[in-house]
């Protein structure tokens, strides 16, 4: 297939907002030189002065936001915005289902029983090397051993039992109250992270499955970092959770997703974008919806040229063809 290269689209994009900010610039620059010589010049800086820093805020507003380090590229892999009224029929709910969508959003409520995941069983993709990205917003939570709540891979579907990486409040893994952990399910707890995450604030939390990783030294199995998901902080370069579970305990292997509560443990928590990478999934463009120049609040949306909506409907057609591509083979 012929696929544009998607960093001269990015450069377009980015191009049309420093366009932004020098077109005000040079309108400051010439209004200035007017402004000596006579009094319409005078009144005209009164005039354009405030026009121009209002031009100014508004790029600022509608600067690119900072977003994960996959954005704009091509993955083996899916995504899903959670758009619609229901979950693409690859999702399928192991354990209790307390897994609705609405609004764009996976909503997760408590559960009872031990463990719950939602998984994405598409058939034959790489069932330990995975990597999930996901969008995540706690919205209420108790405090406790089964207050829990995150992101699962390598889950066996018959067993319902893999590798977590998990919201947590407990005084456990050398932690206090709000933080993360990894855990194996039914088997034993990692290490924790001393992320004190809030409630009703979005996060990125990125999880990768890869046994005695040779990349990564060749003993860690699991590896998490988590930031900031409002476009004000960049992705962080490493790592800043690792474990190795295993050889002490087996391997798991299976699909990932989503893990919920257990054992009827307070925690509700939004889903808005997940994106699953492995080999054996489709090609895909990572374009997580949130950030997209429509989801954009009226003053920013009155900003944007159409080179942003130039990049984006390139977006939108490559995700629409390899949907319709997708539908057609399976
Ligand atoms: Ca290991
Ligand atoms: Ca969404």
């Amino acid at each position: 297939m012929n696929i544009a290269p998607e960093d001269v689209v990015q450069r377009k994009w980015l191009g049309s907002c420093l366009a932004e900010t020098i077109m005000p610039l040079t309108f400051l620059s010439q209004t200035t030189r007017v402004r000596r010589t006579n009094l319409i010049g005078r009144i005209l800086w009164h005039v354009t002065a405030p026009v121009s820093v209002i031009s100014l805020l508004t790029f600022n507003l509608c600067a690119q936001p900072l977003l994960p380090a996959d954005v704009g590229t091509t993955v083996n892999g899916f995504q899903d915005d959670f758009d619609g009224t229901a979950l693409n029929p690859n999702w399928v709910v192991s354990g209790v289902d307390v897994f609705s969508v609405s609004e764009g959003l996976l909503h997760i409520t408590s559960a009872t029983g031990d463990p719950n995941h939602l998984l994405y069983e598409f058939p034959g993709y790489d069932d330990s090397a995975q990597e999930v990205l996901a969008r995540i917003r706690v919205l209420n939570f108790g405090s406790g051993d089964p207050v829990r709540g995150g992101v699962g891979v390598g889950v066996d579907p018959v067993s319902n039992q893999g590798i977590n990486s998990l919201f947590r409040n407990n005084n456990s893994e050398g932690q206090t109250g709000n933080h993360l952990a990894f855990l194996d399910d039914l088997v034993a707890w990692g290490p924790g992270q001393n992320f004190v995450w809030q409630p009703n604030t979005w996060y990125w939390l990125r999880v990768r499955h890869e046994p005695n990783s040779a990349s990564q030294g060749g003993a860690n199995d699991v590896f998490e970092k988590i930031w900031l998901a409002d476009g004000s902080v960049a992705e962080p370069a490493n790592w800043q959770l690792t474990w190795d579970y295993t050889p002490a305990y087996s391997a798991r292997t299976g699909y990932a997703g989503i893990t919920a509560s257990s054992s009827g443990g307070v925690f509700q928590f939004d889903v808005d974008y997940i994106l699953i990478k492995a080999a054996g999934l489709p090609h895909i463009l990572v374009a997580p919806g949130a950030f997209r120049p429509d989801a954009c609040n009226d003053r920013q949306r009155a900003a944007k040229s159409d080179s942003d909506r130039t990049f984006y409907s390139h977006v939108q057609r490559r995700r629409q063809w390899q949907s319709d591509a997708h539908l057609s083979v399976v």
